[in-house]
């Protein structure tokens, strides 16, 4: 029997991260438009606000964001967070990292190549019109809406040649990776590669520019897209993987590589990012309770392999970095001491420190501020 239905689209970022958590937790679902009148009559009010994806389940609760939705079975039954303290933290990190440090290239690949993606996606965009309006305008606005976002999100004419060079960089590392691992763990998904299939699935693993990128570039890469959206193991390439994380709490040398990499513009970007809405939080305090907006006023500005950037600073990167943070801090001084080495090792010691002034906590179906 149907017990849930995803409220999704095949084309949107952090829907892939919830959709691939069901069909790898076994959890039966089917999946409709927003644009269904349900949806917009029962499910949107209770929603806490308009974004995708969100869950219905058979008792009628709803359950807004993709990583809510995860913890929402996880923490009934935890399947996918790696319990040995390296691999925990890097599975939160690599959380963070997916739905939030690969904004930039996931946004450039889908906007900036119009000849090839501009058909497919006014086609998906229409999915969205809910019935009885028009959807080739309402798809027009959403897409002149999302390339706007684009250029937020620092995708700048400029930088765009450093963009890609970084992406690419990235995507032949973690294609080394997956040559040889099935997930970034070992014979499992953990939280981090359901974080990281959110932006290389929709926007760079099926765009039609960004697909073909991969094809030519990052087969293994390919393969890992298409097991994350695939019930059971999927690992036709009989390694003699056991169903399981790698023993004795190791991380391979070639994920050390693509978190090195990572590292260039991630932690530049968090640091600036932390300061600007530090900034803005002392100038604007919020009342407890309040919503935390998608981004603050402010742009963060910071220079990254070479290049000089500016974005949005968004709150939600801090919330799913304490997570990062609380699991560092929860560990004993041994643990903790490897856990230290590995992210020295990583370029990435710095995430512990940035941190907001402000905690943010969930009411209603929302991130708000304590
Ligand atoms: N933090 C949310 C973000 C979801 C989100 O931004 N979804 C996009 C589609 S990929 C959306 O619905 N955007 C429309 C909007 O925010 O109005 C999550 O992780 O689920």
């Amino acid at each position: 029997m149907q017990e849930l239905t995803l409220y999704a689209v095949p084309f949107s970022l952090y829907s892939g991260k919830a959709r691939s958590y069901l069909i790898k937790a076994g959890v039966p679902y089917r999946e409709l438009s927003p644009a269904v009148a349900h949806y917009q009559e029962k499910v949107l009010p209770r929603a806490g606000g308009r974004s995708i994806p969100v869950i219905e389940l058979a008792d009628g609760a709803v359950v807004r964001d993709g990583t809510r939705i995860i913890d929402h079975f996880e923490s009934h039954e935890p399947r996918f967070a790696p319990q040995s303290p390296c691999q925990s933290v890097v599975s939160l990190l690599f959380d963070v990292i997916g739905s939030e440090g690969l904004l930039r290239p996931a946004m450039h690949y889908r906007w900036n190549f119009p000849e090839a993606n501009e058909v497919f996606l006014k086609c998906h965009f229409e999915m969205l019109a809910p019935e009885g309006l028009d959807a080739s305008k309402l798809a027009e606005a959403g897409m002149q809406r999302m390339r706007m976002a684009s250029l937020a999100f620092g995708a700048v004419p400029e930088n765009l040649a450093g963009i890609e060079s970084l992406y690419e960089s990235f995507l032949e590392l973690l294609d080394a990776h997956f040559a040889t691992n099935d997930y970034l763990l070992g014979g499992k998904p953990s939280i981090g590669d359901f974080g990281l299939i959110a932006p290389l699935y929709a926007h760079l693993g099926r765009d039609p520019y960004s697909l073909a990128l991969m094809y030519k570039k990052a087969i293994h890469v390919f393969r890992w897209v298409e097991r994350m959206n695939r019930p059971g193991l999927d690992m036709g390439e009989l390694r003699n993987a056991v169903d399981d994380y790698y023993a004795d709490d190791k991380i391979p040398e070639t994920l050390v590589s693509v978190l090195r990499h990572m590292a260039l513009d991630f932690i530049p970007e968090t640091l600036a990012a932390a300061g600007t809405i530090n900034q803005w939080l002392g100038a604007n305090p919020p009342v407890a309770g309040t919503p935390i907006p998608r981004s603050v006023s402010e742009l963060a500005e910071f220079e990254a392999a070479g290049l000089k950037m500016k974005a949005i600073a968004q709150p939600y990167r801090f919330f799913l970095l304490r997570r990062v943070q609380e699991a560092v801090a929860g560990l004993d001084e041994g643990p903790r001491a490897r856990v230290d080495d590995l992210l020295a090792r990583c370029n990435m010691a710095e995430v512990l420190g940035a941190s907001l002034d402000r905690e943010i906590g969930w009411a209603d179906n929302r991130e708000v501020w304590l």
